[in-house]
């Protein structure tokens, strides 16, 4: 866990650089149906400010006054749920002195006499309340809040201090354990829903959660494939992409893709192979002062080669980083920020990803890299390049007029059902270079093969 007195400094570092006081609400409870809650998760800067993870809680901020507040609980609450933590007792936990109950919030607001900075959280009532108690037009995500507090919380939470990267090596551990699982149960018949089903089970059985809904598909060519309704069939390849949440909120993301029968064939192997090259050479990029448009194009130039070497691309590989006429088989950026949400800081929109004076590229592909910033040590990415086979792309009547002397569209028609491949390791920043925390999950194709259909490990006790 994150300690009360590093939260405490957090606030003091954010105080010293807004020089203005500061409101943050927490996110609230969401129902589906009286009584019957969606699973709660706290803001992340709220987190990341306070440890709080009370719904419904906020935190002002004015110089050295620093006020929590949150709603106090009741007598049904201790019926009900089992909670009741008087607010005094939250204070003393949490490190705060003066915790208040939220309905004095808009009054406590007022009496600052001046309008506080304020964030916009993936929570409309409070986001409203933050609205209303400061005068802010603010909607989330396309309003976050003023671009000086945004680009503070940016560059605060971009850089991981020890603390944080323990909590992260243990997110990823526990990842590592359920995707090791996860290849030891596969066999021809289990289904997608099974494999998903066991990695949850991994991550809850070691007190986490899933950092975002475990992708576990046979069609890896949809990229964020949400369907788990099919059955694992011999020559398919097996896509798994998830991560383990701890309860301090931070988060590993990790994609392995392995075939269902134990042994990749030989088109699957030479595919396989280049993106973990791929990926090799885009970490190995991953040094401090490095852009990381760069370790784009440096994964990109790997998987254009591996297209050339199929006969696939037409042009060199140079010439396709600069055309984009890989990016129809690698329709994506090579990876993103990583941190107390699996795309950290996107809710701040791209300020906190592209270094000013940057945009997105307009090219297909190179447009959806969520990330664009200069690497400084302590800061923690994901690195993921992959290589896919989708019709819908092939189809497209803009691209075969563009690309049509670059790309060999017939040959691309003999693909068609290869489905794809993606590797994804997370990566610190550190002073000397980059380092994979995400270690202890097969990669090689040797050892990959080797684990795959051996049979759920004894530690699987949790499964009935
Ligand atoms: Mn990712």
């Amino acid at each position: 866990m994150i300690r009360p007195e590093h939260h405490a400094s957090r606030r003091r570092a954010l105080v010293s650089r807004l020089g203005a006081p500061a409101l943050f609400v927490g996110n609230r409870i969401r129902q589906r149906n009286p009584a019957n809650d969606f699973p709660f998760r706290q803001d992340s800067t709220f987190s990341w400010l306070t440890g709080c993870t009370v719904p419904g809680a906020a935190l002002l901020l004015d110089g050295d006054r620093e006020v929590l507040f949150a709603p106090p609980p009741s007598e049904d609450d201790l019926v009900w749920t089992g909670r009741i933590e008087p607010l005094a007792d939250l204070g003393a936990r949490l490190g705060f002195s003066d915790v208040r109950p939220v309905a004095e919030l808009p009054a406590a607001c007022e009496a600052l006499g001046r309008v506080p900075f304020a964030l916009a959280v993936p929570d409309g009532d409070a986001t409203a309340l933050a609205a209303a108690c400061t005068g802010l037009d603010l909607h989330y995500p396309d309003r976050s809040g003023p671009e000086a507090l945004l680009r503070a919380i940016a560059d605060l939470r971009n850089v991981k201090s020890a603390e944080e990267i323990a909590e992260m090596e243990a997110a990823a551990r526990i990842t590592a354990e359920a995707f090791r699982v996860a290849m030891a149960a596969t066999v021809p018949g289990e289904t997608e829903a099974t494999v998903a089903a066991l990695v949850d089970a991994v991550m809850a059985a070691r007190g986490a959660a899933p950092s975002f809904s475990t992708i576990s598909t046979v069609h890896a060519e949809v990229l964020h494939n949400t369907d788990r309704s099919n059955r694992l069939e011999a020559g398919q390849l097996f896509c798994l992409d998830a991560g383990a949440e701890v309860p301090s909120g931070y988060a590993a993301d990790v994609t392995r893709v392995w075939p269902v029968s134990g042994r990749f064939d030989p088109r699957q192997k030479a595919a396989y192979e280049a993106v973990f090259e791929a990926n090799a050479a885009a970490v190995a990029a991953c040094r401090p002062g490095a852009r990381y448009r760069h370790v784009h194009d440096t994964a990109s130039r790997v998987i254009a080669r591996f297209l050339v070497d199929e006969g696939l691309l037409r042009c060199s590989p140079d010439a396709s980083v600069e055309t984009g006429a890989h990016a129809l088989f690698f329709p994506h950026g090579v990876g993103h920020l990583l941190g107390m949400d699996v795309h950290d800081l996107e809710n701040l929109g791209d300020l906190a990803a592209y270094a000013p004076g940057r945009q997105r590229s307009t090219q297909f592909g190179t447009r959806y890299l969520r990330l664009d910033l200069d690497l400084v040590p302590g800061m923690t990415v994901t690195i993921e390049p992959g290589f896919y086979v989708v019709p819908a792309i092939f189809a497209r009547a803009d691209f075969r007029d563009r690309f049509g002397a670059l790309v060999d569209f017939d040959r691309a028609a003999q693909w068609v059902g290869f489905t794809g491949i993606r590797i994804e390791d997370d990566v610190l920043i550190e002073s000397d270079g980059p380092r994979v925390i995400t270690t202890g999950i097969p990669r090689s194709v040797a050892d990959v093969e080797a684990l795959v259909g051996t049979g759920l490990p004894a530690s699987a006790r949790f499964r009935v």
